[in-house]
């Protein structure tokens, strides 16, 4: 484990600082994609990032159209890459939120909606 005692304080310092100056892991793309409309309930969401992410704090969490939780199990980490396994829950808006720690130590976050539906 490698936790810096100046990780808790960064995101708030560097937005303080340097707003989005420096590089950090912020979403590139993902599948479903952004805010797009997909005919069936995908098998998995995969997030892909603009760095490097450490598997062991990352995470991603995804809930269905009535705000159940419909990820299924614990998320992948590849590289800049991130998928979860989903479990079908129908028709809807599904909402996406990510947490991440970059290989350069910043974490960041954030989330993002797909709908499922004809
Ligand atoms: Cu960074």
């Amino acid at each position: 484990m490698r936790i810096s005692p100046l990780l808790p304080a960064m995101p708030v310092f560097l937005l303080l600082v340097s707003g989005q100056a420096w590089a950090h892991a912020m979403l590139d793309h993902a599948e479903p994609r952004v805010g797009n409309k997909v005919a069936s309930p995908p098998r998995e969401v995969t997030l892909t990032f603009t760095q490097k992410l450490e598997p062991a704090f990352s995470s991603v969490t995804v809930t269905g159209p009535s705000g159940q939780r419909v990820d299924a199990g614990k998320a992948r980490v590849s590289g800049n890459q991130m998928s979860v396994p989903l479990k079908g829950a129908g028709a809807g808006t599904y909402h996406v939120n990510w947490h991440v720690l970059s290989v350069d130590t910043h974490t960041t976050d954030g989330s993002f909606t797909f709908q499922v539906g004809p």
